[in-house]
């Protein structure tokens, strides 16, 4: 497929409104096209299967289940019933922050149920959504928001690393656990997920290089979500797509509709395969929309117009999917009514969980990073033990 690839002078630069407000392709027009060549998609090739409406390419979703079109879609009512009430907890003190997920629970849910069972998961800060596909317990979240440490640990049997919040720095572990798995000869792959800023980390560049060059069982997915804070993705790289990045590592790369969890769905799924099968590393850029602040530190309204978010409530993932399933699957209102009372229920019992657990050493700070502490930590820890007049090792 034909991509422009085009680089503009910083007087042809388009302005961040301008291209925020969705003139992309006037402003592209007026550009200085220095070299036209294949690589990649562009916007109008973005893979969808599912339109805004509902509308649904019924020959590209023979492979999905009803069973799993319902588990998409409750996995999605449930993140965003929990993350919303994250969010109140966080409002009346009881949670330290949150990165709040709402609107890109789509691209969370497809990643999520895409990843193969012995697959690893390798998350950055949103990612709720595949971390509860993936069988974590939503009161470890809370704990990891409210500064308890044991909420960093890797749950047992999910395969998930913990969250992390340094940008792009995980995408290095991804690979280093997916060279591991190639000298081992496991036939896994490995999933990380990271946003449009991380993009522009070292670390992005290097793990992409380190993939390639070794040709590793690893799929980058980069959520667009089009903001890093308030840096809008425009000023994130010069590039007309962040997909056309993996060109330069001789990666495949491909751009999905991050809201629709379909084409998330089958797009992660079988660049996974890919992985798994061939040992073939790829990139996959979710294109979807932060509908709220960064995070509760943040306060969006300072840096972009309110009026920027109604094109993307319109293409909302879950609406899409619940009309879809209402057209063509019989799903009802009653039904909707009871699957919200049965999430309800479940993120109160997550919430009551978190509260409830006895609160942990101070040195848990040192537990669930290393399968063996290294001596600098062990030194650290007992200096800290002195210090809380403890005799625990
Ligand atoms: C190495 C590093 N630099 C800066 C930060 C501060 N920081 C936290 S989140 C963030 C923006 C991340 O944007 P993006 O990668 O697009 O992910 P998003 O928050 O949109 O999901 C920044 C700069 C950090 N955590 N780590």
């Amino acid at each position: 497929m034909f991509i422009r690839y085009c680089r503009w002078g910083d007087e042809e630069r388009p302005s961040a409104e301008e291209l925020e407000t969705n003139r992309l392709s006037r402003v592209i027009g007026r550009c200085k096209i220095n070299e036209i060549r294949i690589v990649h998609m562009s916007d109008k090739d973005l893979f969808q299967v599912m339109d805004p409406d509902g509308k649904v390419d019924e020959s590209a979703v023979k492979g999905i289940s009803e069973e799993e079109m319902h588990k998409m879609y409750r996995l999605m009512v449930f993140t965003r019933l929990w993350n919303s009430k994250a969010l109140s907890l966080q409002r009346q003190g009881r949670l330290g922050t949150l990165a709040s997920v709402r609107g890109q629970e789509a691209s969370n849910i497809g990643m999520g149920m895409a990843l193969g069972p012995d697959d690893w998961f390798v998350p950055a800060f949103r990612e709720y959504g595949a971390m509860f596909a993936r069988g974590v317990v939503p009161g470890v979240l809370l704990q990891y928001w409210g500064g308890d440490e044991r909420g960093a640990r890797v749950p047992d049997d999910s395969r998930v690393l913990p969250i992390c919040i340094t940008v792009g720095s995980h995408l290095c572990h991804a690979a280093g656990m997916a060279w591991g798995a190639k000298i081992r000869g496991d036939k896994i792959a490995v999933l990380s997920s990271s946003g449009d800023g991380s993009t522009s980390q070292g670390d992005f560049h290097e793990s992409l290089n380190f993939a390639g060059v070794f040709q590793l069982p690893v799929v980058f997915a980069i959520q667009n979500n089009h903001w890093a804070i308030s840096v809008p993705v425009q000023r994130q790289t010069a590039t007309e797509t962040l997909a056309e990045k993996a060109c330069a590592y001789n990666i495949n790369s491909e751009r999905v509709d991050g809201n629709d969890v379909f084409a998330v769905y089958l797009a992660v799924k079988r660049l996974l395969d890919m992985a798994r099968s061939e040992c073939k590393p790829s990139l996959v850029e979710l294109v979807t929309y932060r509908m709220d602040d960064h995070t509760t530190a943040d306060d969006a309204t300072r840096y972009r117009k309110k009026e920027i978010l109604e094109p993307w409530a319109a293409k909302d993932p879950i609406d899409r999917l619940r009309k879809y399933l209402t057209a063509k699957h019989g799903w009802n209102e009653k039904q909707d009514e009871e699957l919200v009372e049965a999430c309800t229920a479940e993120v109160e019992q997550s919430v009551q969980d978190y509260e409830k657990a006895e609160p942990g050493k101070p040195t848990i700070i040192f537990d669930h990073l290393y399968a063996e502490m290294p001596w600098h930590l062990r030194e650290e820890k007992e200096e800290m033990l002195g210090y809380l007049g403890q005799t625990e090792r």
